[in-house]
């Protein structure tokens, strides 16, 4: 089993219904066990057209899944919550679910980066991660809580998960 986290995002509809749901479609799959989810926090949109607020969060999982294999499943939560393939980047989406980490493992194909090249920047990534795990860090050992104070986008604690 490795440790990998798991970044989830919604800004149409129920936002943290979908929220809950994706977690809950995760610890339903055989070889993936949550481990610990963040709070929900509303975020401002990070990039893309104007557009309403998200909520995320951050779910830590063990799983026997390969990374490749991790991918298409939150592809498939992704979907059974009413996601449209070839929405616009960046754009609205009832959920987005975005492998951040997957032990000290790098991928580094067309459609799959481990660790996610954005995430650095991202404050709604960065802040329910480290409410998770505060010493987590990359794979060459930095932690990522040393990013957050500069990291991009508000952030606003909402309610527990
Ligand atoms: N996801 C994006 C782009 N921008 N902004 C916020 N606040 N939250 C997100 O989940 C998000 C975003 C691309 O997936
Ligand atoms: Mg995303
Ligand atoms: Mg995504």
């Amino acid at each position: 089993m490795v440790t990998s986290y798991i970044a989830i995002g919604s800004n149409v509809g129920e936002r943290r219904t979908f929220c809950r749901e994706a977690v809950a479609f995760l610890g339903e799959t055989p070889g993936v066990d949550v481990i610990a989810t963040s709070s929900l926090y509303e975020t401002s949109p990070v990039g893309g057209p104007p557009q309403r607020s998200f909520v995320n969060a951050v779910v830590k999982i063990e799983t026997s899944l390969s990374p490749r294999a991790l991918l298409d499943l939150c592809k498939r939560i992704e979907a059974r919550l009413g996601r449209e393939p070839g929405d616009l980047r960046w754009g609205p989406r009832v959920a987005d679910l975005d492998v951040l980490l997957f032990d000290d493992v790098k991928v580094n194909e067309p459609d799959l980066e481990i660790p996610h090249p954005r995430m650095t920047t991202r404050a709604f990534v960065l802040i329910p991660l480290i409410e998770i795990d505060p010493e987590v860090a990359d794979p060459w050992g930095m932690p990522y809580r040393d990013l957050v104070d500069e990291a991009e986008g508000d952030v606003r604690l909402m309610e527990p998960f």
